[in-house]
C-alpha cells in the first residue's frame, strides 16, 4: 500500500469495495474508520469480514508504523450487531467460533491505536480495549451493556476491562450496564489520554504519527513487553524484558538512534 491515498476499497482486491470500514493511509499511518452510521457502527460480521484483512494488510506493509481504528463523532461502535445475532442459538455460535476473529486485531504487530468519540458500547468497547493505546475524546461514553439483553460480554471485556479499570469498577459497569463518561474512564485506568471533541481526530493523527516514526523493531518489543506484563509473573516479565533489551542492541536502529544522539540529530531508521 502506498502513502497518502483514501480508499474505500481493499487495495489487493480493489474489485470489492469495503462497505462498513473505510481506510485511508497518510505518510507512516493507516486509518480504519467504522463506516455504519445508520447503525452506530454496530459491530456485524460483515465489519469483522472487512476490518481484519484489512488490519492485517495494513501491518504486513512495512510503510506503516501505526494503525488507527476510529468511528464517527457520535459513535465509535454501539456494540455487536443486535439485530443480526439475536436468532443465533447454542452450539452454532461456539461451533462456528461467532466473533472470535476479533482477537486477531490483538495479534498486529505494527502498534494499534483505538480512538473514541461518542459510544463505546459492549463490542465496541471491547474493540476499543485491544488498541496499544486508547485515545478518548471527551465525548466518549464506554459501557459493557450486555447485561441489559440478558448476556455477558464476549469478545474479551470481562477480561480486558477487568485488568485496565480492577476488579470493582468492571464489576459495576457489567453489572449494571451503565456507561461512563471520558474522565471516569481516565480516572479508572481504561484510557491512555482524553483530548477536546473539537480536533480530536487532527490530534489522534498527530500521535499516530509520533508513534509511526518511531523505529519499528523498538516499538514491537515494546509493545510485547507491556503485553508481556498481563501474562508472566513479575520476575519473568522482567527476565523477558532484559531479553529483549539486550536483543536490541543487535539492531541497526539501535546503533543509529544513539549515534544520532551523540550527532546531535534525527535518527534515520532503517527499521531492523
Ligand atoms: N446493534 C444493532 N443496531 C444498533 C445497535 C446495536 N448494538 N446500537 C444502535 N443500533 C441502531 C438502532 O437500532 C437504531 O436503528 P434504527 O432504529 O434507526 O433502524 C440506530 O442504530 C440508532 O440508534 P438509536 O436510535 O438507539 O440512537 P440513540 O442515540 O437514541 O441511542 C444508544 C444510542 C447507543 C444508547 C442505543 O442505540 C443503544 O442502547 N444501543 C445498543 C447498545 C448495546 O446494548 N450495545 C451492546 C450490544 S451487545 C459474542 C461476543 C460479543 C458480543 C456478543 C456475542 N460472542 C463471542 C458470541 C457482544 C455483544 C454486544 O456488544
Amino acid at each position: 500500500m502506498t502513502s497518502n491515498t483514501q480508499t474505500s476499497f481493499d487495495p489487493a482486491n480493489p474489485d470489492k469495495p469495503y462497505e462498513t470500514i473505510q481506510v485511508a493511509v497518510e505518510g507512516a499511518v493507516a486509518t480504519i474508520t467504522l463506516d455504519r452510521p445508520k447503525a452506530l457502527n454496530a459491530l456485524n460480521s460483515q465489519v469483522l469480514a472487512e476490518i481484519v484483512p484489512a488490519a492485517e494488510a495494513l501491518d504486513a506493509d512495512p510503510a506503516i508504523g501505526a494503525i488507527v481504528i476510529t468511528g464517527s463523532e457520535k459513535a465509535f461502535a454501539a456494540g455487536a450487531d443486535i439485530k443480526e445475532m439475536k436468532d443465533e442459538v447454542y452450539p452454532e455460535v461456539a461451533e462456528k467460533r461467532l466473533f472470535a476473529d476479533w482477537e486477531k486485531l490483538a495479534q498486529l504487530k505494527t502498534p494499534l491505536i483505538t480512538a473514541v468519540s461518542g459510544f463505546a458500547l459492549g463490542g465496541g468497547c471491547e474493540v476499543a480495549m485491544l488498541g496499544d493505546i486508547l485515545l478518548a475524546s471527551e465525548s466518549a461514553k464506554f459501557g459493557q451493556p450486555e447485561i441489559t439483553l440478558g448476556i455477558i460480554p464476549g469478545m474479551g471485556g470481562t477480561q480486558r476491562l477487568t485488568r485496565a479499570v480492577g476488579k470493582y469498577k468492571a464489576m459495576d459497569l457489567i453489572l449494571t450496564g451503565r456507561m461512563m463518561d471520558a474522565e471516569e474512564a481516565e480516572r479508572s485506568g481504561l484510557v491512555s489520554r482524553v483530548l477536546p471533541a473539537e480536533g480530536f481526530a487532527e490530534e489522534v493523527q498527530k500521535i499516530a504519527a509520533k508513534v509511526a516514526s518511531m523505529s519499528q523493531v523498538a516499538l514491537a518489543a515494546a509493545t510485547e513487553m507491556v503485553d508481556e506484563a498481563y501474562r508472566s509473573t513479575l520476575e519473568d516479565g522482567v527476565e523477558a524484558e532484559r531479553q529483549q533489551f539486550w536483543r536490541l542492541f543487535d539492531t541497526a536502529d539501535q546503533k543509529e538512534g544513539m549515534a544520532a544522539f551523540a550527532e546531535k540529530r534525527k535518527p534515520e531508521w532503517q527499521h531492523r
